[in-house]
Formats: structure tokens, C-alpha cells, sequence
């Protein structure tokens, strides 16, 4: 490997942590129903038990994102207990997610229902999920919000928009310090008709609206084809608001395949922009990534490990744009020049300067290999099998 690749990646790769989904590991399917895989994980402590094992191998997954009704099932009576789970594992608890979704009471939304009862309740769901984050000492409250309706005229948009500003300005009151809360959108899905948060757009009025710990989280999965995401990512950074990602991939619609799996180089992309923000604003970008992928027929731990790795080779190849040379293309409306320095960067193999850096980390070459030599899969299989057959509710 060339010292000067090596001295360009490393430094990145130093940097890069992305944080792992607590339902990745756990049984999860298709509205048209779930294949069951014996491994899957059933409790938090299994959960995290999986997300250790990928960090052990991958060396850049530290942290786990949670969802409170899934992981949190006594509220925040359960939070020191999780947290010292985590820590035993050598992980974190990351991101709170509150499960303003499911629950019989949100057939017709949580901060959009008419009903105010059911407001306040997801209101309150939120202020216990800011207790745990708390008591789990994250920083992150994650809020992704189903809300919407099926049918044209059956909801009054701009009603809903306001109780939405209200409750999450409520929410934003109560946080404090370097808390933050991330508002996430999504075109469509459950809701058919219109979504209460249906674009970066909606979501970064709601984040201004709500106060200064508000920020847009951009899940790479809830945009319509063809949508310039790099873009979205480049004006929310040049205004401050971008807070966060959920990495996957997708073909049609949000459906959580493997990050890159089908548009790679939109990643690079996206990697790309946040490094030529940093460059050129000579800071970090303080944003949380994270993956949400769920993972019904691949093996969840190997599939978590393998969207790890993605990550860190097109961060590693954003790293390798020449940003001085592109400029001056830029300036001098050299097309071909500038467009080269990415693709030159893209079509770079960095799997080699990875497996140096890992090793000088003492970290495995080939995490995967690792994994499975490690007898852990075989191991739980053979421990949760018997259970999992019984155990089949949604997400958990
Ligand atoms: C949504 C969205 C959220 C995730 C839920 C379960 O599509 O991506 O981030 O937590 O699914
Ligand atoms: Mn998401
Ligand atoms: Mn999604």
C-alpha cells in the first residue's frame, strides 16, 4: 500500500464509528410475516450480547441504539440495568428511541391524534424516554414518528402540524446540556396517504421550530427513488441542522437492505460531502451514524458485521478524494477533471489498507472470518434455539 493512501485513510478510519441497531438482532420480518432464525436474539441482554461480538471483530461499532417499548419494557426502572448489561459487554447504550407506534392507541397517530389524551401520552412516552437516555448516559433521543393518515380529508394537515410543533417543542424543553433530539422523516410507510413527516424539509422546520438540540436525521432508506440525498445531506450541513443518519439501503421503497448493497457510490457520496464540509470548515461535523437495518433472511450478526465493513471502506474511499485538486477543477469548471477526483477516489481498493489498519489495532483482518471461527453463532444457536421457535412477536 502507498504511504500516502495509508496516511490519507488511517486518520479516517480513526475517527469512523457507526452504531449498531438493537433490532437488528432480533426476529423481524415483512408484514407478510417473519422467518424465524434460532439465533435471533429475544432479550436486551442477548441483543447486546450479538452488538459486542460485532464491535469485537469490527473494532469501530462501540455503541447500540435502542428502542424503549422493545428494550425497555418497566421504562426507566430498566435503565441502569441495561447499562451495566452493556457496559459488562463492552459497549454503550446509544440513541433512545421511543416507540410512539404499535400501541393500540396510535391507530390514528401519536403527536398528531386528534385525541389530546393520546398526545400527551406520547408525550409523557418521550419524557421517561429522556430519563433513561439519562440514566444510560446517551446523548441522542431518536424520534421517528409513524403519523399520518390513508385517506385525503380524513385529517386536518395543518392541525396536526401544529400539535407536532407543540409536543416536540415540549419535548426539547426538557433537554438539557448536550442533549439532542433528532426528528427523522419518511416519505410514506405505515401511513398511505400523507405523512405527518414526510421529507428533510418537514423535518427541519419541525427541528428550527422546536430549539437550537433539534436536528434532521437522515435515514438513507425514506427518500424516493432517485432523490439526490448527497444534497439534502449538503444543505443540512451547511445549515447546521444534520444530526444523524440511519444507514441502509433500498431499491423501491424503505425496506432496510444491506447499506450499499445496491447504490454504493450514492454512500460515497454522501461520505464525500461531509468530508469536503469538514475540510473546507475546518471542524468535525458532530453527527451520529447509525445503522437501521433489520435483517429477516440474512444471519443478523454476520449481516450487521458485513454493513459495518461497507461503511468503513466507502468512508475510507471519501477520504481519498483529492479535495485541493477538486476545488480548483471546480472553480475552473474543469467537468471531467472534478468528476475524475471522485471516481478516481471511488474505484481506489482501500480492503488492503483497512486490513493494515486493523492489524495495527489489533483488530482481526477479515471480521467475518473472525466471527465465524469464533464458535459464538453455533454457540447461541444452540442455546436460544429452543426458544425462538415460541417466541415470535414483532421487532422484539
Ligand atoms: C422506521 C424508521 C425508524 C425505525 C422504525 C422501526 O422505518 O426507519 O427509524 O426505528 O422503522
Ligand atoms: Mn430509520
Ligand atoms: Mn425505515
Amino acid at each position: 500500500m502507498k504511504a500516502d493512501t495509508a496516511a490519507q485513510v488511517w486518520p479516517a478510519l480513526d475517527g469512523f464509528r457507526i452504531e449498531l441497531p438493537s433490532w437488528g438482532f432480533a426476529n423481524t420480518g415483512t408484514r407478510f410475516g417473519k422467518y424465524l432464525q434460532p439465533a435471533a436474539a429475544l432479550t436486551i441482554e442477548e441483543k447486546l450480547s450479538d452488538a459486542a461480538e460485532v464491535h469485537r471483530v469490527t473494532g469501530i461499532c462501540p455503541s447500540v441504539a435502542v428502542h424503549v417499548a422493545w428494550d425497555f419494557p418497566n421504562g426507566a426502572s430498566d435503565a441502569a440495568r441495561v447499562s451495566r448489561c452493556a457496559a459488562r459487554f463492552g459497549v454503550r447504550i446509544g440513541a433512545i428511541n421511543p416507540n410512539l407506534f404499535e400501541d393500540q392507541d396510535y391507530k390514528f397517530g401519536s403527536f398528531g391524534n386528534p385525541d389530546q389524551r393520546v398526545r400527551a401520552k406520547a408525550l409523557a412516552h418521550c419524557m421517561e424516554s429522556i430519563e433513561i437516555a439519562r440514566a444510560c448516559g446517551s446523548r441522542d433521543l431518536s424520534l421517528w414518528f409513524a403519523d399520518g393518515s390513508n385517506y385525503p380529508g380524513t385529517q386536518n394537515i395543518r392541525q396536526r402540524k401544529r400539535w407536532f410543533e407543540e409536543n416536540l417543542r415540549a419535548v426539547h424543553e426538557r433537554l438539557a446540556g448536550e442533549e439532542r433530539m433528532l426528528i427523522e422523516y419518511k416519505p410514506f410507510e405505515p401511513a398511505f396517504y400523507h405523512t405527518d413527516i414526510a421529507d428533510w424539509g418537514m423535518a427541519l422546520n419541525f427541528a428550527r421550530a422546536a430549539g437550537s438540540k433539534a436536528k434532521v436525521l437522515v435515514d438513507t432508506g425514506h427518500h424516493y427513488a432517485s432523490q439526490n440525498i448527497e444534497q439534502i445531506v449538503a444543505w443540512l450541513l451547511d445549515e447546521g441542522m444534520l444530526g444523524g443518519f440511519h444507514f441502509n439501503d433500498r431499491r423501491y421503497a424503505d425496506d432496510d437492505l444491506t447499506l450499499g448493497s445496491i447504490d454504493p457510490y450514492q454512500v460515497f457520496r454522501i461520505f464525500h460531502e461531509i468530508r469536503l464540509f469538514e475540510w473546507q470548515a475546518g471542524r468535525p461535523a458532530d453527527i451520529a451514524y447509525m445503522i437501521d437495518q433489520s435483517h429477516n433472511l440474512k444471519g443478523k450478526i454476520e449481516a450487521m458485521i458485513q454493513t459495518a465493513e461497507i461503511a468503513q471502506q466507502l468512508f475510507a474511499k471519501a477520504a481519498l478524494v483529492d479535495l485541493e485538486k477538486l476545488c480548483v477543477a471546480q472553480a475552473k469548471c474543469d467537468l471531467i477533471g472534478a468528476e475524475s477526483c471522485l471516481q478516481d477516489a471511488f474505484a481506489t481498493d482501500v480492503r488492503p489498507v483497512i486490513a493494515e489498519w486493523r492489524s495495527s489495532r489489533q483488530l482481526p483482518e477479515n471480521p467475518r472470518d473472525a466471527f465465524r471461527e469464533s464458535g459464538y453463532l453455533e454457540r447461541v444457536t444452540k442455546e436460544r434455539g429452543a426458544r425462538t421457535a415460541t417466541g415470535a412477536s414483532s421487532y422484539v
